[in-house]
């Protein structure tokens, strides 16, 4: 590009700066390159440049060279408060774990308000004013159908789950209905495919009038058989859909805890689940420590979030899929958040393969976990809560 053409539009104010912390660099990235004063754009990878603390450089277009060079001095102090807007990009859902209706997995039936407990209303209230429009709920298929999958439903489990559900959707947004039972029941991995698909045969009955509820065929299969993953997914969908549940998008999960990092090895057999609504979101995970586990408050690196996640976005634009981020977090520290915030921003700008992200996790019974996102005071939510409502729809 001729210089008097990048002139004119820097003159023009065609290309505006980027703000403190936004993304300035990337492949597929189509937005200002250059920083606010005060601010360098720092190379973190191929796919995400970022603007960092430090001499700014307003004026030129960098190369790979020199924004590689920047990254050696960058600073990794705290993140000062932004107020910058997102990449390009609007996601459809973004939103937040709600995690309680499954506590007590040592106790089944167990005791409402003792092991177990739904979601706070007034919580997710505050949420949806934020402009969070999506939770995902989790409950325990034990206490839904207990003693066999193929049981009818507990009157009393599924009233309180409805109410929850009902709450969401009446507000405008989307309830996930996440059975959070990891391919198993009772502890032992699920291989009656006709009892598992009785369960979502009477499940997609109850809320098939409910447009705004999304299926999850269950939370994070791990250490299975990876036909038996697939397969269980399909048999899910096919009794969802046969029970009238045609409108609602239905969220898959893959093996080795549905992580988006190891998608691209584990899972690829699962592009060929088949849905006559053609409405199925691959639905990963990602955590950013070092195991991925998401039990430590300490992030691998700044860059770490779009590196995990890089193969999935590929996986998916390949295939021609849908994705959903169905849990991410990370430690309430500026490395952490320089990772979500970069992981964020990818997604964002892939926006065309990824609907969106949920936080893990809100719910009453969280306190002092490192994660929580349950207002007022949990630890994730006064850490982050201003960075991720700059992401709702
Ligand atoms: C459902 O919630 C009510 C309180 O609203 C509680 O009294 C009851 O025990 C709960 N039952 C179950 C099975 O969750
Ligand atoms: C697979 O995904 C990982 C993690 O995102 C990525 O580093 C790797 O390049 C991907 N491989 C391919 C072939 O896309
Ligand atoms: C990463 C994380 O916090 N995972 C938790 C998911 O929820 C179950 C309980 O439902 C916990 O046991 C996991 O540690």
């Amino acid at each position: 590009m001729k210089s008097s053409v990048l002139a004119s539009l820097f003159a023009t104010g065609a290309v505006a700066q980027g703000g403190a912390w936004q993304q300035c660099g990337g492949v597929g990235f189509n937005g200002p390159t250059t920083c606010v004063s005060g601010y360098a754009c720092v190379y973190m990878n191929e796919w995400y440049s970022q603007c960092q603390p430090g001499a700014a450089q307003p004026t030129t277009l960098r190369t790979s060279t020199t924004t590689r060079a920047a990254a050696t001095t960058a600073t990794t102090s705290a993140p000062a408060a932004t107020s910058t807007t997102p990449s390009k990009g609007k996601f459809k859902w973004f939103g937040i774990n709600q995690s309680c209706a499954e506590f007590g997995k040592d106790t089944y039936p167990g005791l409402w308000g003792k092991h177990f407990t739904f979601p706070s209303t007034s919580s997710i209230q505050t949420h949806i004013n934020d402009g969070f429009n999506m939770f995902r709920v989790a409950f325990s298929m034990e206490r839904l159908a207990p003693d066999r999958l193929t049981n009818s439903f507990d009157a009393g489990y599924l009233r309180n789950l409805t109410e929850t559900v009902n709450f969401i959707t009446s507000k405008g947004a989307y309830a996930v209905l996440d059975p959070h039972n990891f391919g198993r029941y009772y502890g032992r991995i699920i291989t009656d495919k006709a009892a598992f698909g009785s369960f979502f045969t009477k499940f997609g009955a109850h809320f098939a009038s409910n447009p705004r509820v999304v299926f999850d065929t269950n939370n994070e299969y791990h250490d299975m058989d990876q036909q038996l993953v697939f397969d269980l997914n399909q048999v899910a969908i096919d009794a969802i859909r046969a029970a009238g549940a045609t409108s609602q998008y239905i969220l898959v999960e893959g093996n080795s805890w549905t992580g988006a990092w190891t998608w691209n090895t584990t899972n690829t057999n699962l592009g060929a689940l088949r849905d006559p609504e053609s409405k199925l979101v691959f639905q990963m995970h990602q955590y950013l420590d070092s195991d991925g586990s998401g039990t430590s408050e300490a992030c691998v690196s700044t860059q770490v979030g779009v590196q995990r996640v890089v193969g999935a976005t590929r996986w998916l634009r390949e295939n021609g899929k849908l994705g959903l981020l169905g849990e991410f977090a990370g430690g309430a520290n500026s490395v952490c958040r320089q990772a979500i915030e970069g992981m964020l921003n990818h997604l964002h700008e892939n926006s065309d393969v990824w609907t969106g992200a949920l936080w893990w996790a809100g719910g009453p019974w969280w306190g002092d976990y490192m994660y929580s996102f349950e207002p007022p005071s949990g630890t994730g939510y006064t850490y982050y809560n201003s960075l991720l409502k700059k992401y709702v729809p």
